[in-house]
């Protein structure tokens, strides 16, 4: 699978098949992390984006000229390298310690020069140099090569393969909608506006509006990843202005429904990771970075998940949180401070259920069945699922009834006019529905341990980067 017109085999398929290939030829291509020796024999390690593997040089098969030209040649040039597959000298063990698995090397018989990279390198490969964040990021294509880096985006593809098989067996439909729009659906404050031929349009903040359109419209349950762009100007460590948004909308359910789909959706990429053999190995080169990092660094362990997640209504949020002294009335919002001290009591994946009404969006079913109780208190139907301080998801009940979204986006200061598109998919016979955003940077911040949501993404776009 892994071969092209360039090379026979990768250094992935060296590792395991390895011993069947043993005494035959290979090619394979790679960047050059570092020769060893040169006198006689030089020891090239190759790297190739799917692993690593040692190259054999020797002077007596390639020629002076050939081996020279290597010893001189810089880090990270590229390299095909023709020869026979070997079995690689197995380093010493102590008494007591188990064998490592075997290893196999290429004797190389032809030795190409590809390319030769520019010196000095802006971000360093193999050197356990400390880079700042952004000038990794100015140099984001150097930065991926490093084996703790590239984990992060193998993860979080598998974590989007593993999302996408889950709802897919849970008859989720994959849907794009789109990113061109005329009408906010998450408040008109942080709007990227654009020229539309003569008019003005907006970028997409949620595809919102969009998926709940396709399930009045008859598909049951939908799902989307995609782009959200959204004009905030936070600048934290878990907020961008272009993240990948993970939605599902399903119809005839309600709040609960969704939720449970997202515990399940959660737990078992979590499971199918900790199967993954291609995971195993992306968390090992990220717990290495770290345990070199910091000796103290808590390894990144890959778990089953406990189901269902705790449900903490907001009622009892706000009274853990006056408990633990924590200053904060009814109606306001939830910190990430306050966040913690909830987060003290349910350390892992926690839902917050029951939030009111006025902190939702217009779209947030109100749920009736508790408002009789709570004289004024308007509670929604939204939830969010947090980690620690930080909101993974929110979702909720949809509001399905059309004089009640009018009022809603009367109250919340918006002109139905404007939402025409949108409300008139609920004239026509609509039925309850639910469903949820997750973030999928943020998932892969608990996932990786990463401190900031850049780490993850694989271009970053926020108020002070557009490059590259
Ligand atoms: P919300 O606005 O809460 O809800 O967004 C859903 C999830 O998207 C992530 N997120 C972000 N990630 C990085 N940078 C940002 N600026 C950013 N903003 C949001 C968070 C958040 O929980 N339409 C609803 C979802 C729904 O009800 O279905 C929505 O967009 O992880």
């Amino acid at each position: 699978m892994d071969a092209t017109s360039l090379r026979t085999h990768s250094a992935r398929q060296l590792a395991v098949e390895g011993a069947s290939l043993v005494g035959s030829k290979v090619t394979v291509c790679g960047w050059m992390e570092v020769m060893r020796g040169g006198g006689k024999v030089g020891f090239i390690q190759l790297r190739d984006g799917t692993g690593h593997l040692q190259a054999v040089a020797r002077r007596e098969d390639l020629g002076d000229e050939v081996l020279d030209e290597l010893s001189a040649l810089t880090r990270e040039s590229t390299l095909k390298v023709t020869g026979d597959v070997a079995l690689k000298r197995a380093p010493k063990v102590r008494e007591g310690e188990p064998a490592p698995p075997p290893e196999y090397e290429v004797v190389a018989s032809e030795v190409e020069i590809l390319t030769q990279a520019a010196v000095p390198l802006p971000v360093g490969i193999v050197d356990r140099v400390h880079v700042e964040l952004d000038t990794r990021l100015d140099h984001r294509h150097l930065d991926l090569r490093r084996a703790h880096v590239n984990a992060m985006f193998e993860l979080r593809s598998l974590v989007l393969r593993y999302g996408r098989e889950f709802l897919s067996e849970a008859c989720f439909l994959e849907i794009q909608t789109p990113k061109i729009i005329a009408a906010a659906a998450e408040g008109g404050t942080n709007l990227f506006e654009m020229t539309y031929f003569n008019r003005p349009a907006y970028l997409s903040q949620s595809p919102q509006l969009y998926k709940q359109l396709a399930v009045l419209g008859g598909l049951d349950r939908v799902f989307e990843i995609g782009p959200a762009f959204r004009a905030e100007h936070h600048d934290t460590y878990r907020h961008l202005n272009e993240f990948v948004s993970f939605d599902i909308e399903m119809g005839w359910a309600n709040a609960e429904d969704c939720m449970i789909i997202l515990e399940h959706m959660i737990a078992h990429i979590w499971s199918a990771l900790s199967r993954d053999s291609q995971a195993e190995r992306a968390i090992q080169a990220i717990n290495a970075w770290r345990s070199e990092q910091d000796e103290d660094a808590v390894p990144v362990m890959l778990e089953e998940l406990e189901t269902p997640f705790p449900r903490v209504t907001y009622d009892d949020a706000i009274e853990i949180i006056q408990n633990a002294g924590g200053e904060i009335e009814w109606g306001e919002d939830i910190s990430a401070e306050m966040a913690d001290k909830i987060a003290a009591h349910h350390p892992g994946f926690h839902f917050i259920t029951g939030w009111p009404m006025e902190m939702k969006p217009f779209y947030i079913h109100h749920d009736t069945s508790q408002n009789a109780d709570e004289g004024k208190r308007v509670i929604s139907s939204g939830f969010d699922l947090m980690f620690g301080r930080d909101e993974m998801t929110s979702g909720g009940q949809r509001e399905h009834r059309i004089e009640v979204l009018e009022d809603n986006l009367r109250a919340m200061g918006l002109e139905p006019a404007d939402f025409g598109f949108y409300l008139d998919g609920f004239r026509y016979g609509a039925p309850q529905h639910a469903g949820w955003g997750l973030g999928v940077a943020r998932l892969l911040m608990v996932l990786t341990g990463a401190s900031n949501v850049r780490e993850v993404v694989l271009f970053p776009r926020d108020r002070r980067r557009v490059t590259p």
